[in-house]
């Protein structure tokens, strides 16, 4: 295998990077690229040997952009990462569910408002963040993510890079599963993976049977919950079809149990397929209990609303204990990964609609390999499915294994299918497995990622807690096979990731006023107003001064302080940091934010601005001046 750290071009500033696409039609380019790049042994006259560098070009020289953004889940970090691909560098953190001191989140009066109203919660577990589609493709508006730790769903403003809402999913615990319903993005569907008593109010408790959970519909617009399914069994993780009809969910507890060794006693489980306009009717004519403020609709299998012409939920039965779904691009299929048993589950879209025993719409039961959990597409028809318990990625043909079946089905269940076209070792034990655009009808089929939880032995040693392992994958040639061309170690726990084109993200490189509430404070605006008790100080920051050198309040007052960066030059960030007040407010170009604290200890405080902003960044502070009372 090529050594991709240490290829000629990567040393070689003059070896410009070009996409691999544009590489392999221009050969003259890639003949003069050969003699810039001196004679290594790694670039020969050969085109074969050329194409092999290029197909694991993965770097981008400095100054370069990549070719995409990736977002992967931080876990119960609670944040989200944005990498550029393929070079793998970490851009930017997004916090989402918990304070972050570098951004200020959860410090200035609106993100710790916004934090409050949304239970209050200091942390929460990012898992699935889905990029916002039109007509099957990322429009580049927002980003969504759920908190699987308190049943919350928040989204994230791309033109900004940061978190703008977020819900409190009533009647849901452990919202697991997110993602979009398509082509537009009609809802952003939450999956409860918890089930509970409903409602969950301490009237009864031990009667596990009756314990339910629900996918929530979230209008992405309001962030509303507009209605709930509750199901028998929990669930897992979601998948929306790209045809705006079926969502579909996994579940491992069919068992309706309370204990590990109860949950996976059953040989089948669950992928529950949702049939969204269905439950738009039942809803529409009034058939739901409301509970929280929510309309719930019984998706149960004993439901009158199942009984009838047009289920609103087919429980379509798979083996043991499925972990991921998704559905392929061109909408065909919904595949589920087994999890504990070997097979993916192919269940036939259109079919769906048409049987009458849900079991009928399965058209293929591929055995992959040990502990498959997800699946990512390349837009040519092949599937790329993670193996948690073989630290492997397998590649499949969707089309083989359909024609297969069921004649491949496996007597003993570990013998592979024929539709399995190569597996590739990963390091170690991957979760999550995320293919360029592979969530839209357009896979770009270059570059995967692998999610992986354990890195073992991979990095210098840190300590007891080890970095987790996102490699880079190169897929875009199918005949050479897939290569492995990075390793990134990451913090815990990034779970899933969305890779969209950069050329479909436009983010602003300063703030518009206009899209806040906050009150604009030029420099000749400063103004300290004081009430009962109240002092409101307004006042501009720009290099390298507040508006004012010195502000004065008693001991005791409630003190607020509007601020904002009247600089347009991008880049140029100052904040306001105030010793022993636990104040601490990002101020980028043309932001206003404000902040509200007590003064409660007389003395002298030098507020500070902590973004490195010139030379006399240092110099940038005013004295607040605590008055005893
Ligand atoms: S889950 Cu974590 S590896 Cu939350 Cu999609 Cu499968
Ligand atoms: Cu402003 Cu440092």
């Amino acid at each position: 295998a090529i050594d991709s750290e240490t290829t000629a071009e990567k040393r070689d500033p003059l070896f410009s990077r070009i996409p691999r696409r544009d590489f392999m039609k221009a050969g003259a380019a890639a003949g003069a690229m050969g003699s810039l790049a001196g004679c290594t042994g790694l670039l020969s006259d050969d085109d074969d040997d050329l194409a092999a560098a290029g197909d694991v070009d993965s770097y981008v020289p400095p100054g370069e952009h990549d070719d995409y953004y990736a977002f992967l889940s931080g876990g119960h970090s609670g944040e989200i990462r944005v990498y550029g691909i393929p070079s793998m560098r970490q851009l930017m953190r997004i916090p989402v569910f918990g304070r972050e001191s570098a951004r200020g989140y959860g410090y200035d009066d609106r993100t710790s408002e916004m934090l409050e109203d949304a239970g209050g919660y200091s942390w929460g577990d990012t898992h699935h963040p889905r990029v916002s589609q039109t007509d099957n493709d990322y429009d580049g508006r927002w980003a969504f993510v759920n908190d699987k730790a308190n049943g919350r769903m928040a989204r994230i403003d791309l033109e900004y890079f940061e978190t703008d809402a977020i819900v409190d999913i009533p009647n849901q615990q452990g919202t697991h599963g997110a993602c979009c319903l398509l082509p537009d993005t009609k809802y952003v569907f939450g999956v409860g993976e918890f089930r509970v008593p409903m409602p969950n109010d301490g009237q009864d408790l031990d009667d596990p049977e009756n314990y339910t959970s629900t996918i929530a519909a979230i209008n992405p617009e309001t962030m509303n919950v507009e209605w709930e399914v509750l199901v028998d069994g929990n669930m897992d993780n979601g998948d929306g079809s790209k045809q705006g009809r079926w969502f579909f969910a996994t579940g491992y507890n069919s068992e309706s149990a309370t204990t590990e060794s109860g949950m996976s006693a059953s040989d089948t489980d669950w992928v529950k397929a949702f049939d969204v306009p269905a439950i738009e009717d039942a809803v529409e004519a009034g058939e739901y209990e409301e509970i929280n403020g929510v309309p719930v609709v019984d998706g149960t299998r004993d439901s009158p609303l199942n009984s009838g012409d047009r289920p609103i939920v087919r429980y379509v039965d798979v083996a043991k204990s499925p972990h991921g779904v998704s559905v392929t691009p061109d909408n065909q299929y919904a595949i589920a990964s087994g999890k504990l048993d070997p097979t993916a589950t192919v269940i036939d879209i259109e079919q769906l609609a048409e049987v009458d025993d849900p079991n009928d719409a399965i058209v293929a039961r591929p055995s992959l390999g040990m502990g498959p959990l997800h699946t990512a597409y390349d837009g040519r028809g092949h599937a790329y499915t993670t193996l948690f318990i073989d630290s492997q990625v397998v590649k499949w043909d969707i089309e083989e294994a359909v024609e297969a079946y069921p004649d491949d089905e496996p007597e003993d269940g570990d013998q592979e299918s024929p539709a399995v076209v190569e597996k590739i070792d990963v390091h170690y034990n991957p979760g999550h497995l995320i293919a360029a655009e592979s969530y839209t009808a357009d896979p770009q089929g270059d570059w995967l990622i692998s999610l992986n939880k354990l890195s073992k032995d991979r990095f210098l040693p840190v300590g007891p807690m080890h970095p987790e392992n996102d490699q880079l994958i190169y897929i875009g040639d199918d005949e050479e096979g897939m290569k492995l061309v990075k390793d990134t170690p990451s913090y815990a726990e990034p779970h899933d990731a969305s890779i969209v084109s950069a050329d479909k993200l436009d983010p602003a490189k300063v703030y518009d006023p206009e899209d806040y509430d906050e009150e604009y404070i030029e420099p000749d605006a400063s103004d300290i107003i004081r009430e009962d008790g109240h002092v409101h100080v307004k006042m501009h920051s720009q290099r390298n001064e507040f508006g004012f050198q010195e502000v004065t309040v008693q001991e005791g007052d409630e003190v607020t302080f509007t601020v904002t960066n009247i600089e347009q030059t991008p880049d140029v960030l100052h904040s306001l940091a105030i010793p022993e007040h636990d104040v601490n407010i990002k101020l980028a170009p043309q932001e206003t934010r404000e902040v509200t604290f007590t003064a409660d200890e007389p003395g002298v405080y030098w507020m500070y601005c902590a973004f490195f902003c010139s030379a006399l960044h240092l110099e940038m502070r005013s004295r607040l001046i605590v008055e005893p009372a």
